[in-house]
């Protein structure tokens, strides 16, 4: 998330919503009325704080010199933006590379330049992001990992509490949500029903 699609000041948001139970951020400062130079770092810098204080991994959007220059634990791209394999160089390899793939071709192409983690979609539509590709729905997710692809895969677009349980059973291994926690009123709420939907994953068997 970044500043603009918050319902409530960013630092809240983001406290809320990992006591709900949100296990991973990504900064994504971006869009119109975003902030931008020294006001978007700082804002960057207090997230990370928040992140770290609570142990959640920080990625940076599309921003490897705002990565850099916080060692933040990632980034994430997508298909417009630096190649994965050159982001994978810079950033070594103990960082977190994290690309979006609209296609099992994107996906592969993604693993082979050395993402840990590919987020696919728009699974349904958005509102967040001006320039989404078209609507995936859940089948791209069921034909990448019907290719045997092991790599975690995150569901991105237009993903709440009440529509996620068809992307995990597509074969996601999470999923990455803007609006349904960052615009809620209640954003630990909004998480804490999103990690519900998880519950059952540490269970040994
Ligand atoms: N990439 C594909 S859809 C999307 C991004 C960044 C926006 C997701 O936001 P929301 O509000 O969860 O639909
Ligand atoms: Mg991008």
């Amino acid at each position: 998330m970044g500043s603009i699609n918050c319902a409530r000041p960013p630092e809240q948001v983001l406290i809320d919503a990992i006591a709900g139970g949100t296990t991973f951020f990504q900064y994504r400062e971006k869009g119109t009325g975003a902030l931008t130079g020294s006001a978007a770092v700082e804002l960057a810098r207090q997230l990370q704080s928040i992140c770290r204080a609570q142990g959640v991994p920080f990625i940076v959007n599309d921003d490897l010199e705002l990565a850099l220059q916080l060692d933040a634990d990632g980034v994430h791209i997508g298909q417009e933006d630096a190649p994965a394999a050159l982001i994978r160089q810079q950033l070594g390899p103990d960082k977190i590379v994290g690309v979006s793939a609209h296609s099992l071709a994107e996906a592969k192409q993604a693993i082979a330049d050395g993402a840990d983690y590919l987020g696919i979609g728009p699974v349904y539509p958005t509102r967040s992001k001006a320039d989404a590709e078209p609507v995936r729905g859940t089948a791209i997710i069921e034909q990448i990992r019907a290719a045997g692809i092991t790599l975690p895969l995150v569901g991105i677009g237009g993903i709440d509490a009440r529509n996620a349980a068809p992307v995990l059973q597509a074969g996601a291994d999470g999923v990455a949500v803007i609006s349904a926690i960052a615009g809620a009123l209640d954003s630990r709420l909004a998480a804490a029903e999103l990690a519900a939907l998880f519950a059952g994953d540490n269970i040994s068997e």
